[in-house]
Formats: C-alpha cells, structure tokens, sequence
C-alpha cells in the first residue's frame, strides 16, 4: 500500500563517483551544518539530504492535510457558537500549515501537485494519528489537547532546522499550534469542571482511545528509527523521538491533574531517580499497522480527501480562469 516513493538511502549516492569540486562542495556544507549556519534554497546540498527533507516535509504537509478530516467532521455538530468558531479557525490554520509546507517542499524542486498525486496513489506518508475515528464532541477537545500537545513538541525544535525555508514556516506553524492545543485543553476543562457525570465520562473515554496513540506519533524507538542518525546529524531534527516522547508524557502527565482525567497506563508512574515518568510498552504492532495501511481509518481518510479534490476541481479552474483573465487586463492596461 505505501511504499514511500520519495524514499532513496545513502546506498543509492555512495553509488554515484563525485568529483573533486563536489566533494569540496560537500565538505563545505558539512562545515556549514556543523557551525550550525542555515542552508537557503539556492544552496549547494547533497542529494540525499535534499531527498530527506522533502520526504519529511511532505509527510508533514500531508499530515496537516488530512488532519483536517477527523475535526473537520465535527463542524456541524460543535455544541456552541463559540466552539464552532474556534473549530473553524483550527481546520483552516490546518490547511494553512500544509500550504506552507507545500510551498517549502516546492523550493527542493519537487511541485504541489506531484506530492498531492503521490498522496492521492497511497504512495506517500502522512501521520498514523489521523487513521483514528473521532466518536465524540470529547474526541475534538482531546486531539487539541494531546494531539496538538505531540504536534508542538516535535515540531518546536524544528523551527531550528537546519534548512531555512522549512524552519521559517515552523515559526509560524508553531505559533498557531500553541493555541490549538489551549484551545483543546480548555474545551476538555469545561467538560470536566461544569458537565455532567455523562459529559466527564465522555472525556475519560476519548483519553482512553487517544493515549496511546498520541504517544506514537514520535514515531519508533530510537534504535528502531532508520531515519533519525542522518535527520541528527544533518540538524534536520534536533531532538531523538524517544526523548521527545518522554518529555511529551512528563508534561501531560501533569496536565491530566489538573483535568482530572486519568491516563490509560496502569505503568506511568514518577520516577524520582530519572526524575522522568516510567510508562507501559507501546504496541508497535499497531503502530506499523496503521503506518502500512491498516488503521481503522486509513481507507476512508484517503477515500475523503480524493473525493475533495476531485470534487474541488471547478474551484481550482475558475481561479486559474480568473488570474488568467486579471493578467490578460493588466497586459492591456
Ligand atoms: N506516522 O526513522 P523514523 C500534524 C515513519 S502532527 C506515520 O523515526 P523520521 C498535525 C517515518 O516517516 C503530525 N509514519 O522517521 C497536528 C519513516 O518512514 P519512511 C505530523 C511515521 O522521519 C495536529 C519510518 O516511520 N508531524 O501535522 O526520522 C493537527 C521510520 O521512522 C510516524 C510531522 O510530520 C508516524 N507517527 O521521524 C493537524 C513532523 N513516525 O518515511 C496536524 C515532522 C514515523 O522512511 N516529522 N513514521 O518511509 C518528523 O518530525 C519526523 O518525520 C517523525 C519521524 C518524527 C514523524
């Protein structure tokens, strides 16, 4: 089902013989990552660093996209004004965010369109967290609050990425993040103080589903992850996904408190030594399910979103149309 298209190893480049001045080009960038410099679009770059990022940042743009669908569903049915309106803002700074990350994907040299196409064939990767049903109203407070949770803290030390078009459009991403996630905290913190017993036990419930695989999203074990050692070495990410993962559960661990809401790990536990919290095995049987294909909404997700775009196809006409016709009356003029 994905076989990551874009996906190329060193092997495919140790292949290639380079030339004196490429190997002084490469020393250079070397130098450059190592000093910590940003790397601009019109910069030299190895092949296989380019082909890394854009596999990441499409992954990232896609994800956005598609995180759409599982709120999304939950417009017509939020139970206030206020909370529709909110809702609204999310699930278009989402769209947003995958337009940012499309347009920094595009200065790489691959375009929009040949990476929606590689989404839309089942060939490209977008996050495992998407492939999960939204049940309940609870279902949208708490992928605000754990979901979005994840988001930041992965994507904070991204906006230091060593490449400067993906870390610039992190800053802003970041930005909106922060309030996605309050926002989903909040809804969950009214539900849990002023609701009904019917109402608490509908947040303790979606809790229960989203744990775990909030906790996933990190993506595998660090001696389980192929990517991580070239994505550090390069700057392309700052910080490993176990310690990520880990400082994403101290911090909600402490959250949950003040929700009054109980995690669904009977092992998550202080430890005052690691002065970290311990917490149960994750199920990376599910996690590769869901990445290869085979989560509980991966077909319809995907089923969705290219019924949207083929059914947005008249959108996209009349506005080539237009900017056709406005550049035809500037000429003109
Ligand atoms: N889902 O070697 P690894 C958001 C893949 S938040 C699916 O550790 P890497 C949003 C990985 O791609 C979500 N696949 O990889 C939030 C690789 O496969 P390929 C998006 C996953 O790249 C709220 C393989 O597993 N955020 O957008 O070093 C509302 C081995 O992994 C996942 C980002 O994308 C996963 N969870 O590290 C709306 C942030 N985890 O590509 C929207 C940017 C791993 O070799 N991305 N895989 O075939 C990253 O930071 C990194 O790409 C990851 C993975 C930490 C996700």
């Amino acid at each position: 089902m994905y076989t990551q298209a874009m996906d190329t190893g060193p092997k495919e480049e140790r292949k290639v013989v380079r030339s004196a001045e490429e190997a002084e080009l490469e020393r250079r960038f070397d130098a450059k990552i190592d000093a910590g410099d940003f790397i601009e679009a019109k910069d030299w770059m190895p092949e296989h660093y380019r082909k890394t990022l854009l596999r990441q940042i499409s992954q990232h743009a896609h994800s956005e996209i598609v995180g759409m669908l599982p709120e999304g569903n939950w417009i017509t049915r939020a139970p206030t004004l206020k909370r529709k309106a909110i809702l609204l803002a999310k699930v278009q700074d989402e769209g947003g965010h995958g337009l940012y990350l499309y347009a920094a994907a595009e200065t790489l040299g691959t375009s929009r369109d040949q990476m929606v196409d590689a989404l839309h064939a089942g060939k490209a990767k977008y996050s495992s967290i998407f492939n999960y049903p939204t049940l309940t109203w609870a279902d949208i407070g708490t992928i605000g609050w754990l979901v979005d949770g994840a988001a930041i803290m992965n994507q904070v030390p991204i906006c230091r990425c060593s490449y400067a078009p993906y870390a610039r459009a992190m800053i802003r991403i970041c930005r909106e993040e922060s309030f996605h996630q309050r926002q989903g905290f909040d809804s969950l913190l009214v539900m849990m103080r002023e609701g009904t017993p019917e109402q608490k036990a509908m947040v303790q419930d979606a809790v229960n589903r989203w744990w775990w695989p909030s906790i996933m999203m990190f993506g595998p074990p660090d001696d389980q992850s192929p990517n991580s050692a070239q994505g550090m070495r390069w700057g392309i990410k700052r910080i490993s996904n176990d310690t990520l993962r880990q400082k994403f559960i101290d911090a909600t661990a402490e959250q949950a408190k003040v929700l009054g809401v109980t995690l669904p790990d009977p092992l998550l536990k202080w430890n005052d030594e690691r002065q970290h919290h311990d917490f149960g095995p994750i199920d990376w049987a599910e996690f590769w399910r869901v990445v290869g294909g085979d989560g509980p909404c991966n077909r319809d997700r995907l089923a969705t979103r290219v019924r949207a775009w083929d059914e947005g196809a008249w959108v996209r006409e009349a506005a080539l149309a237009h900017a056709r016709k406005q550049a035809t009356k500037k000429e003109a003029a």
